[in-house]
């Protein structure tokens, strides 16, 4: 790098810790952004930065003897050093000391909020052409270099979590879930720790604590864990209208994803993308998932807590180990400054969203995350995020929520660790370079060479050099603040019901009653009678009379008989708000159960099964037990899962081949009937070919049609049928496409028991 380079040319910063030193920019020696401690070896940052990085501490005991901490070999690791075979343990014993030492000290405390969590690896890449709409060029946006190249795929490391739950809590739980990526961009590290809902519950810091302590499980004895379903947040949210908008999503299906890689990620706040002239404008940050946005059922989720608490988590990591890595696309949505008064809300307040229909998402790269970790601790436990970490071209806006968290997340990591140098932790460490003058602290790792750790200097030369903003120093945006010391709230501040009318009206009937459903059981698990009514009355009523109704009348409150005095009468709809308008049709991924048994029809099975998978459904056999299962033709398949490892919740969609045996088989088993009337209550596609579709007769599925003979392909409310074998094609396609739909809303399963 020479002194005359001007931004747009500046070099990666060299990242090779033996590199040796550039001419510096005043032609005195060193270049402040050319010699390092970080290690990848050609300068530039890939997709493989990374994971560069972390090899030099990767450790792997295949074929080695077991060691000591201190690399000595161990003779035995199963009997302490005792004096005399029925002796006590004698403190010489260092191999004991040193292994029960480390296992005291194993844990670690649990964040205080989005404790269980789970994470993977992966990059982002900049779209070659992106449409900006007014806009050019992202260039033009930000300077961030990493937002802009199409041809840099800068590494990332991402962790999804609930919120309430401690570490050992089940996934699928009602809950926000936290959506945090840190990316190690050639500037340093950028993490944009966000939600999977875009409004948040309250509008200023200072009053977190206060709703995480109401929605915590109370503090006399601990109950309920990882739930909002208890008084004392209901208490809380029904004495804050503020919170309204973002109970509107928490009750919706929005809270129960059906994966990770099945739902969007929102940066929640207003930040800024400041260009190289310095130009700054306001943004909101979406990730949007390939695969759509995709929501369990209500008693679903609380099966599969029961049955597979991890959820989630193997699904992120199923699908990644089969080859598909999950993908979201990076979007923006941008308000010029001095337009930021167009909305009849703040922009500063982040209980609002900016709705899609006066401002579009305009799609600006992809992330893609397709390596698990190999070490849960230290990677997923000790990743630290800090919505202070930002680089060139992206600021913060006065957001009261935000400017509380610049604070907080620093100070968290302190508790978690012990230590300031938690940002030394393989995980948390930059690709980019980092030099100052901190040299000590506890677990204190880098060896910073040199007499002078302070500024200014002589004795080293005055280095590390500070950058200009030219060289790629950080520069808050000059923004021009002046105000009288208030503890006080906008004015601006003080609507809270018209997006949560928008949310409403935007749903679609099933939505709704999802919404009414999950408020009667929050409000139902309330002991006290004038918190269901303070939040019938003064929050749902203001965002919509019938829906206040239709929650009173489940819950025992008188239904208000007028609509409320704060409610808004507007009928808006922002159609990007159901997730039932953000279901694509593909089948990519979903897992299918295929129930059979000896004597299935050979070629109904291995027909669907390649079909299936050609359109990269993930196709899981399932009989009575495991082992291999014979045809009547004698083909033979194994079982993936038995009936007493496999339940209708943990499947997207159930498919019953023919084969006369096969379905006698099945026929016995109550767990059949049961697995298939689930799924049916769950609103999940079923598919019954040949003598199939008489184990779906005998099934209490209401009103379903079932193909009879010579009727070709049959499909009701998402049950797909055929007796005849000439029409199997069209029986996959109708299939496929009751697959694609995710869930049959429209089908009424309330009468089925199961
Ligand atoms: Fe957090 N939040 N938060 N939060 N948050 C934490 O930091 C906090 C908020 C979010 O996977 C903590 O490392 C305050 C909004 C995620 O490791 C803590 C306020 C949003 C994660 C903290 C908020 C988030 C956290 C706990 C109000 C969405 C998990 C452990 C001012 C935009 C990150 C930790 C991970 C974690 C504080 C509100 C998202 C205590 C004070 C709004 C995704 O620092």
């Amino acid at each position: 790098m020479t002194a005359d380079d001007s931004p747009d040319e500046r070099e990666p910063k060299a990242t090779d810790s033996d590199a040796d030193r550039a001419p510096r920019t005043d032609g005195s020696g060193t270049d402040p952004g050319s010699a390092g401690t970080s290690d990848d070896a050609d300068g530039e940052i890939d997709s493989d930065s990374k994971h560069e990085q972390l090899e030099e501490v990767r450790e792997n005991a295949e074929g080695e003897y077991l060691t000591t901490d201190h690399g000595v070999r161990v003779t035995d690791t199963d009997n302490s050093l005792k004096a005399g075979e029925r002796g006590p343990t004698i403190m010489e014993d260092f191999h004991f000391r040193e292994k029960m030492t480390q296992f005291d000290h194993e844990s670690i405390p649990e964040r205080v909020v989005h404790a269980r969590g789970t994470g993977a690896h992966g990059y982002f890449q900049p779209y070659e052409d992106p449409d900006l709409g007014e806009y050019d060029e992202v260039s033009e946006l930000t300077k961030a270099s990493f937002l802009q190249d199409p041809d840099q795929k800068t590494p990332v490391f991402t962790r999804f979590s609930t919120v309430v739950g401690s570490r050992g809590s089940a996934d699928t739980v009602r809950d926000v879930r936290g959506f945090a990526t840190k990316f190690y961009t050639e500037d340093g590290n950028w993490d944009l720790v966000g939600n999977n809902m875009p409004p948040f519950f309250i509008q200023d810091a200072m009053e977190f604590p206060d709703l995480v302590h109401a929605i915590k499980p109370e503090p006399d004895d601990a109950i309920p864990q990882a739930a909002s379903a208890h008084d004392t947040f209901w208490d809380f949210a029904s004495l804050k209208p503020e919170t309204t908008h973002m109970l509107m999503w928490l009750l919706s299906g929005r809270a129960l994803p059906r994966a990770f890689r099945m739902m969007q990620g929102f940066g929640v706040h207003t930040f800024r993308l400041v260009n190289e002239e310095g130009e700054s404008r306001f943004v909101k940050f979406h990730w949007t998932p390939k695969l759509g946005t995709n929501q369990l059922v209500w008693d679903e989720t609380q099966k599969i807590a029961g049955n597979n608490p991890d959820f989630n988590r193997e699904d992120l990591y199923d699908v990644i180990d089969e080859g598909y890595a999950p993908e979201w696309e990076l979007g923006v949505q941008i308000v010029e400054e001095d337009e930021a008064d167009r909305f009849d809300f703040d922009l500063l307040d982040p209980t609002k969203i900016i709705p899609e229909t006066k401002v579009p998402v305009r799609p600006i790269g992809k992330m893609v995350l397709n390596e698990r970790p190999d070490n849960f601790f230290t990677e997923v436990e000790q990743v630290a995020f800090h919505p202070g970490n930002v680089v060139p071209g992206i600021d913060f806006s006065n957001d009261p929520l935000l400017q509380g968290r610049l604070f907080s997340y620093q100070d968290t990591q302190l508790n978690r660790f012990g230590s300031a140098n938690w940002d030394e932790i393989p995980i948390n460490r930059p690709i980019a370079e980092r030099h100052n003058n901190q040299r000590a602290g506890f677990m204190r790792q880098e060896i910073n060479e040199g007499k002078a750790s302070y500024k200014p200097n002589s004795i080293g030369d005055d280095d590390p050099q500070e950058a200009t903003e030219a060289e790629g120093g950080y520069e808050h945006r000059a923004e021009r603040v002046d105000g009288r010391k208030i503890r006080n709230r906008s004015e601006s501040f003080q609507e809270h019901f018209s997006q949560a009318r928008l949310f409403w009206n935007s749903m679609t009937e099933p939505e709704k009653q999802h919404i009414v459903e999950a408020a009667r059981f929050e409000l139902g698990k309330v002991e006290r009678t004038e918190i269901r009514e303070r939040t019938v009355y003064d929050l749902f009523n203001n965002v919509d009379h019938e829906f206040a109704k239709r929650v009173a009348e489940g819950i025992g409150v008188e239904p208000p008989e007028e609509p409320g005095d704060e409610m808004p009468t507007h009928d808006r709809e922002d159609p990007s708000l159901s997730m039932e308008n953000r279901t694509p049709e593909t089948i990519e991924t979903r897992k299918i159960a295929v129930l059979l048994d000896d004597g299935f029809e050979d070629d109904h099975v291995s027909k669907t099964v390649s079909a299936l998978e050609e359109e990269n459904a993930r196709v899981k056999i399932v009989a009575q037990a495991f082992g291999e299962r014979e045809g009547a033709d004698g083909e033979t398949v194994e079982a993936d899962e038995s009936l007493s490892t496999a339940e209708s919740v943990l499947f997207d969609a159930v498919l019953v081949p023919g084969g006369g045996d096969s379905v006698d088989a099945l026929e016995k088993q109550g767990d059949v009937r049961h697995f298939l009337e689930e799924a049916f209550k769950h609103k999940k596609p079923i598919g019954a070919l040949g003598e199939g579709t008489e184990l779906l007769e005998s099934a209490d599925l209401p009103d379903v049609d079932v193909a009879g003979d010579g009727e070709g392909p049959t499909e009701s409310t998402g049950v797909v049928t055929c007796r005849d074998d000439g029409e199997l094609d069209g029986f996959l396609e109708e299939f496929v496409d009751a697959v694609a739909e995710h869930r049959h809303w429209e089908r009424d399963s309330t009468d089925v028991s199961a």
